[in-house]
């Protein structure tokens, strides 16, 4: 089968607030296409056992549906600000960014966030407002909340009826029909005014009082998507399925496919050095070198290790060859498949913006760009502002035969989760997850209790304190053994003082006289003098001492490591 043109292709992200209704809208989406059995095939995003636990989305899922010619690829996120490294790294593989906002609740803090990431990646912006069947709504309210949390470019593109039964379409429609609120004619005008302020030549066949088709507004309409210019707003119910099939007529006909969105951010890193990155605009034709990007690992039981991609340039075909990132050796794609939750569908080819997974290939990295060309080594994608993993958690396993075992398992998390970090603290000898919140570290230690089986327990970090010397001191220790053998005989006499704060320590020169005594006692005196005895013999011997003592956990002055 032929790869899919790339004029076909939808990739959009349902970004938002936990509980907000994404991943019912995605299965309400790909079950009105139908791509799944039944409209509510749960289960089929929220697929691993711990969403169906605490019933909400823990990760990012990708599914696909076929509708009238169009592929439109979706991505759900989780909404938990806990689990943002999995939704931002949706903002890789799509045009699309749409913000679900819950018309119960408002606007909520991850719509915000996720608004602003979403600008900043230089996606198109759809805001969807969900759940119009729920009762007591002041929908006018929530979009005059729109207009000043997004800008005055939140237009609506259609506008709920029959009391939130059903939606009518507001810009191929030019008026007629009864809404909820507003009237059909204004939010057309105000579509089209908005549409054509980014062309000139529109802009003034409008201001004469001309009646522009809307079908003559497609590319100025794709112009201020782009642009940031119009934010449509579109009102749906995940539930009843008002709104769902207008909402997939305005992605087959308004929403970018690859070549209308902003191209994806490539950088080329000169030297592997990112502070030297230039842009690197990638082509989304067919032909040409490949580029793809990997936005999702997962590793699976069964499948192995699953890299879900996006390809952003040329052809990729099962049984060619690739080299992931800066790799010299490329590797054989065996397989290429199209993805849909967790089932894996073969396919023989991926063209330009589609999505799609390679498996069983370890090598395969979150983040890494795929090529097919050597010299394309240099270039990468411009990094995502994930969140800096604040919290932690050391990990301990019960049985000491586990701890290789706890070792694979972390790295395999790690692997597929941008969020969460693993630090071997070399002071404590604790292992430290860290992530993005409580809630993100109690799901990391039940996958790894239930999924991986490990018997573990946690505690906070222990905090490596350090101390100071901040007095001057002195001590001394006189060695002696005689018991069996040649006896041994040492002292050591000992002054500490105050270092330079950050200088950590340095060991002086000693008074005069023990120089003569210090190369006396030494059998390099004769040859070496005084001076080269302390520098050469005596200096390093006294730092090897002192060093662990100073750095580890029975320092001198205390419990915890020196400063
Ligand atoms: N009344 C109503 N409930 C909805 C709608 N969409 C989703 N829900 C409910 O809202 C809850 C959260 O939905 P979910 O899709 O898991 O939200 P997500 O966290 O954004 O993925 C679930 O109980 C859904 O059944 C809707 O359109 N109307
Ligand atoms: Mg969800």
């Amino acid at each position: 089968m032929p790869a899919i043109a790339v004029e076909s292709i939808r990739n959009v992200a349902l970004l938002g607030h936990a509980g907000a209704g994404k991943t019912l809208l995605a299965e309400a989406l790909l079950g009105a296409a139908g791509a799944i059995p039944s409209r509510n095939g749960a289960g089929l995003l929220d697929y691993d056992p711990l969403e169906k636990e605490h019933r909400h989305s823990i990760k990012l899922a990708c599914a696909h549906f076929d509708a009238e010619g169009l592929r439109v690829h979706l991505l759900d996120t989780p909404g938990y600000p806990d689990f943002s490294g999995q939704a931002i790294a949706a903002l890789d593989a799509v045009e699309t960014a749409a913000l679900v906002v819950n018309a119960q609740n408002g606007i909520e803090i991850t719509a915000r966030r996720t608004a602003l990431w979403a600008q900043t990646r230089k996606l198109c912006r759809i805001v969807v407002v969900n759940k119009i069947d729920a009762e007591h709504l002041d929908l006018p309210r929530l979009l005059e909340e729109l207009q000043a949390a997004f800008g005055r470019e939140c237009l609506p593109v259609n506008l709920p009826a029959g009391g939130g039964a059903r939606v009518v379409d507001c810009f191929f429609n030019l008026g007629g029909e009864t809404t909820d609120f507003s009237s059909v004619e204004a939010a057309h005008r105000a579509l089209v005014e908005q549409v054509v302020e980014v062309d000139e030549p529109l802009t003034e066949r409008y201001l004469g009082g001309e009646e522009i088709p809307p079908a003559q507004l497609h590319d100025a309409f794709e112009q201020a998507l782009r642009e940031g210019h119009l934010l449509p707003v579109l009102f749906v119910s995940a539930k009843s399925g008002a709104g769902v099939p207008e909402l997939n007529d305005f992605l087959r006909r308004l929403a970018p496919s690859p070549r209308e969105g902003n191209p994806p951010l490539f950088e080329k890193w000169p030297e592997g050095d990112a502070a030297r990155a230039i842009p690197f605009q990638s082509v989304p034709g067919p032909g040409g070198h490949v580029l793809a990007h990997v936005f999702k690992v997962e590793v699976d039981p069964y499948l192995g290790k699953v890299a879900v991609l996006r390809v952003h340039q040329g052809t990729l075909s099962a049984g060619m060859p690739l080299y992931a990132g800066e790799a010299r050796k490329p590797f054989r794609v065996a397989h290429l498949y199209a993805v849909q939750g967790k089932d894996l569908e073969p396919i023989g080819s991926a063209g330009p913006g589609t999505i799609c997974a390679i498996n069983k290939v370890d090598e395969l990295a979150f983040d890494m760009v795929l090529h097919d060309a050597p010299e394309d080594a240099a270039i990468h994608f411009r990094p995502l502002p994930i969140p800096h993993a604040v919290y932690g958690l050391a990990v301990r396993v019960k049985k000491q035969s586990d701890t290789q075992k706890l070792a694979e398992v972390l790295h395999r998390l790690v692997a597929e989760d941008p969020g969460l970090h693993v630090e071997h603290d070399p002071i404590t000898h604790e292992a430290v997850i860290r992530g993005l919140g409580e809630m993100h570290l109690a799901r990391v230690m039940e996958k790894m209790r239930a999924q991986y089986k490990l018997d573990i327990d946690s505690h906070p970090p222990t905090i490596p304190y350090r101390e100071t010397v901040t007095i001057p001191a002195e001590g001394h220790h006189r060695h002696k053994k005689q018991s069996g053998g040649r006896g041994q005989f040492g002292e050591v006499y000992l002054r500490i003082a105050p270092n330079e704060r950050g200088k950590g320590f340095t060991t002086k020169q000693p008074p005069e006289e023990t120089l003569d005594l210090a190369a006396t006692l030494f059998l390099h005196g004769p040859v070496l003098g005084q001076r080269a005895v302390w520098d050469l013999v005596l200096v390093p011997t006294v730092d090897r001492g002192l060093e662990p003592a100073a750095f580890c956990s029975i320092a001198i002055v205390g419990e915890s490591p020196l400063m």
